[in-house]
């Protein structure tokens, strides 16, 4: 079989890839290895930032692909117990959404199939082969243990952190760059709506954040030590902590139906290709979740490299192409640098025994000024908005 681009992962960045090329009219396949049923229920992600939502909206997919609500120019806080709302100052106006990832997903899905795109769920034992080369073949195997080979023009690796894409590429390729913050994060999801549509509390016992997921449904982040268990976590220690870092009863102490474990770390792999292998999303770059860039840094990589491909199909010119790690690694650094001061100075104003009083006071300075400094303000609601 040929085709021209075989995307290797159905997640956010392979989903919406699939979809611009699609429409682009280029063709493209997408194998995902696990069950649709699978990848529509993954919860994980719930904010689609202003940049990712306009960048839909010109896509004239706004109205099928997102969910949710609009979130207000304002972010809820409780600081030792007390509410201290941050309004920021945006040009935006109202883009960004709360669309838990889920949806997103599915309605990616909905629209691929629905316009004709070649999605494989269950592919196993997916492998890029000959992607140094200038014809790369994807081979694989179906659900009833058939074995096929897709000969292409690209590969477009958006498996993932643990995918096979970047895992393929021989040693000594890519750089890793990365940083440990030290601490993880205890993710709770609970059948029980949540006290407020968001909230992050600043607390000495560590970083609480709560965030609703519909009417009916909530997560929970606690900031943790590394080296703690999820068996630790009793349904009735996690209320308490909750309770203990807002400072107030939650509404109701539902059924929890996840609790995960997810060490905060910042990593990019430069350059974000290899050959005619790109890496998108995951595969090429992690951000704390406390920035809530990770999905819309997956969109961002998906949106530049559809316009690269497209360029070069269409008109011969693979300069779009040859910039797209460039491209794209200028903006991951710009907002690996605002989740690394945002994650540090979330948990650095709250718990002092990992970075202590000092960096606690520095936290808190900085906290201050977002609230004081209309600059400072301007420019963290650039970020938050994905405009800077
Ligand atoms: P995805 O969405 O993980 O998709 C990768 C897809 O590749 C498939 N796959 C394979 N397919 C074929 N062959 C293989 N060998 C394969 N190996 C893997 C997988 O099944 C999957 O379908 O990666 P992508 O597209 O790069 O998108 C990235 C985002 O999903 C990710 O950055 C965010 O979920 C991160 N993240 C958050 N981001 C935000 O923007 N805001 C948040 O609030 C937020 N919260 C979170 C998060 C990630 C979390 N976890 C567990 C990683 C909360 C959590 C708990």
């Amino acid at each position: 079989e040929n085709t021209t681009v075989v995307i290797v992962g159905g997640g956010v960045a392979g989903l919406a890839l699939g979809t611009f090329l699609l429409r682009d009219g280029i063709d493209c396949v997408v194998l995902e290895r696990q069950s649709r049923q699978y990848v529509e229920q993954r919860q994980r992600a719930g904010v689609v930032d202003s940049r990712a939502a306009r960048m839909f909206r010109e896509r004239g997919l706004a109205d099928r692909v997102l969910g949710g609500v609009p979130f207000e120019p304002l972010l809820n806080f409780r600081v030792d117990g007390e509410t201290r709302p941050l309004a920021y100052a945006t040009d935006d106006h109202g883009d960004g959404r709360f669309c838990p990832q889920q949806v997103l997903v599915r309605n990616l899905i909905d629209v691929f199939l629905g316009e004709g795109g070649d999605l494989r769920f269950e592919a196993e034992d997916v492998t890029p082969e000959d992607v140094d080369g200038p014809r790369p073949r994807v081979r694989y195997r179906d659900g009833a243990g058939v074995t096929h080979t897709l000969d292409c023009a690209y590969v477009a690796g958006c498996d993932g952190d643990h995918g096979v894409s970047r895992a393929s590429i021989p040693e000594g390729i890519l750089a890793r760059h990365s940083h440990e913050y030290g601490y993880a994060w205890l993710t709770v999801l609970a059948d029980a709506p949540a006290n407020h549509q968001s909230m992050m509390a600043i607390h000495e016992r560590g970083f609480a954040g709560q965030f609703a997921r519909g009417p009916l449904a909530s997560r929970f982040y606690l900031q943790c030590p590394l080296d703690t268990a999820v068996e630790e976590w009793t349904d009735d220690r996690v209320w308490e902590e909750v309770e203990a870092r807002f400072g107030e009863p939650v509404a109701v102490r539902g059924p929890i139906t996840a609790k995960t474990l997810v060490p905060l770390r910042s990593v990019v792999h430069d350059p974000m290709t290899y050959g005619r292998l790109y890496l998108l999303g995951d595969a090429a770059h992690l951000v704390p979740p406390m920035s809530a860039k990770g999905m819309n840094l997956a969109l961002h990589d998906a949106d530049v490299f559809a316009a690269a491909v497209l360029r070069k199909v269409s008109e011969g010119d693979a300069s779009l192409l040859e910039a797209y790690s460039a491209t794209c690694l200028k903006h991951v650094w710009n907002y690996q640098a605002f989740a690394a001061w945002f994650t540090d100075l979330m948990h650095d104003a709250g718990d002092v025994s990992y970075r202590g009083e000092f960096r606690r006071r520095l936290a808190r300075a900085e906290f201050e000024r977002l609230h004081g400094s209309e600059s400072a303000n301007r420019l963290f609601g650039e970020f938050l908005t994905g405009l800077n």
